[in-house]
């Protein structure tokens, strides 16, 4: 046991002040560092100190490890919480910051690098009888063996790069006399991309959903999950909406999950907390796909449903303490969304938009949570990712959360850059969300740019979506329907024209 007394946030935005807000609560003081294009941010006024690391471009400054790690050194840090994206999940830095003699809030270096490649990944779990997708779990660069091998697998399959990562270098073959050309794109592709050109093959799951499970582990073996978050509306392999609990998943499959997610974290030692993904068939069949080895941004929907700062989870197993709680222990209640704003527009291919948050007002009241990093006046930066808020509601059920998400983006006004809050408003409104089936091609089969009328849709047409929604929840009952028109409908847009005068 080590007491950490002085905590550094390695990160930046929305991320960096939910890691100082916990730090905070705990007592302990804490170190922001910036870029030069982040000098007014608002976790840079939040932390006790604050230290320019330098230039704009994340490779000046918020992933010059070596310079974090002087700071840390100059200011009597003795933890480093990486946040996610950055050098959340590189081994090396981890390494060094081991080496320096300071903490880091994370797994270790060995665990990163095991899970950081998804063939070593695979190698790891192999004596836990983990379920994989049928293929290969070796590299493959012989044309002719992986050919048979796609055979046996049987088409359509799946080409992917293990240094792959957010579905780069993945190849789909749908037939045979294609794999020859296709396994030469995936190699040089890779090579380009990563540097590493081992690819191998997969069936391919046409119609999966993706789910993925928080896990928890200390540094005494004690290894925990926090359920799963059901994270399938993405676009362009970019998440927008998450969810926990997941609709489509029984006690048992949970359970059963929850223990597959556990014995992954147990194959590589895992400490502190971390994310399991799998592909879930329209059968129920699930597959390990890879471990995240970082907080990830949809962590608030699993604090809400458990009730456990996961944050606060990190810093006290970072300093050696065992979990306070065992898996019997733990329980869902509730059920939590999550819609990530992005500063892009959605009825231009969702193109990132840049410039300055005009009107800047966020939504309040029950079971609503804004996690951010900006303020009235303040510009999107351009040199950083476009998520300009999480907006996460939490409810008794799945329809409350509903309904407080579609409430809660109707307070939220935000003007002078584009964002993708009305295109939540589509997607939470659409029979297919609304009735849970839906899988990862939710959006090339649901939306299109033209989809979003520019003003809120008329009573009329609302109603009939609603209805439809209600008619396609599976508990048929009466009070479904006129609930759903109540959310559906909704969003009375007097308060809009009240508030905004008509825009
Ligand atoms: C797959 C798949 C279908 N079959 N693997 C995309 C990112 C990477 N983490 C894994 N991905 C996929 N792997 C097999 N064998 C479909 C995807 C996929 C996907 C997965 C999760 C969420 C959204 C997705 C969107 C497109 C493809």
């Amino acid at each position: 046991m080590t007491t950490i007394k002085k905590l550094l946030v390695a990160n930046r935005g929305e991320i960096a002040l939910r890691v100082l807000r916990s730090a905070k609560e705990m007592g302990l003081q804490t170190v922001a560092i910036f870029s030069e294009a982040d000098r007014q941010a608002l976790h840079v006024r939040y932390a006790d100190e604050a230290v320019c690391v330098g230039g704009p471009t994340s490779a000046e400054s918020y992933l010059r490890g070596d310079k974090i790690i002087a700071v840390c050194q100059e200011l009597g840090v003795d933890a480093i919480h990486p946040g996610y994206g950055f050098l959340s999940e590189n081994a090396g830095f981890a390494r060094q910051v081991r080496e320096a003699g300071l903490i880091f809030v994370g797994p270790t270096p060995e665990a990163m690098e095991m899970m950081g490649d998804k063939l070593s990944a695979k190698q790891a779990v192999k004596t836990y009888d983990i379920p994989l997708v049928p293929g290969t779990d070796e590299a493959i660069s012989d044309v002719p063996a992986a050919k048979r091998i796609a055979q046996e697998v049987g088409f359509p399959i799946l080409i992917k790069a293990s240094a792959g990562g957010g579905g780069k270098g993945m190849r789909v073959v749908n037939t045979a006399d294609e794999f020859e050309e296709q396994m030469q794109l995936a190699v040089s592709e890779a090579t380009a991309a990563f540097g590493d050109g081992a690819v191998f093959i997969e069936k391919y799951i046409g119609s999966p959903r993706h789910i993925e499970i928080q896990v928890l582990g200390d540094e005494h073996g004690n290894i925990v999950h926090l359920f799963e978050r059901e994270c399938s509306i993405q676009r362009r392999h970019q998440k927008v909406i998450e969810e926990a609990p997941s609709s489509v998943l029984t006690p048992e499959l949970r359970a059963e999950m929850g223990r597959t997610a556990v014995d992954v974290a147990r194959a590589c030692q895992y400490t502190g907390a971390g994310t399991v993904e799998f592909l879930l068939d329209e059968h129920h069949n699930f597959y390990f796909l890879e471990m995240n080895t970082r907080l990830q941004v949809e962590h608030p929907v699993t604090e809400l449903i458990t009730g456990l700062d996961l944050v606060k989870e990190q810093i006290k197993v970072a300093q050696g303490e065992p979990l306070g709680f065992r898996q019997e222990d733990l329980t869902i209640t509730g059920h939590a969304l999550e819609l990530r704003v992005y500063a892009e527009d959605p009825q231009n291919n969702f193109l990132p938009d840049i410039g300055t948050l005009t009107t800047y007002v966020r939504p309040q009241g029950p079971g609503v949570r804004v996690d951010d990093g900006f303020e009235q006046g303040m510009d999107i930066p351009i040199y950083y990712d476009p998520m300009i808020a999480k907006l996460v509601t939490y409810g008794a059920d799945r329809q409350q959360a509903i309904a407080r998400m579609l409430r809660a983006i109707e307070e939220y006004q935000i003007t002078g850059i584009e964002t993708t809050l009305k295109f939540g408003t589509y997607v939470l409104q659409h029979p297919a969300f609304v009735s849970g089936h839906f899988d990862t091609n939710f959006i090339r089969d649901h939306f299109s740019p033209e989809t979003l009328a520019p003003t809120p849709p008329d009573e009329a047409t609302a109603k009939v979506a609603a209805v439809l929604a209600a008619m396609l929840l599976e508990t048929k009952k009466p009070q479904a329907a006129a609930a759903a028109t109540e959310t559906g409908a909704a969003t009375a847009s007097a308060w809009r024209r009240n508030r905004l005068g008509g825009r």
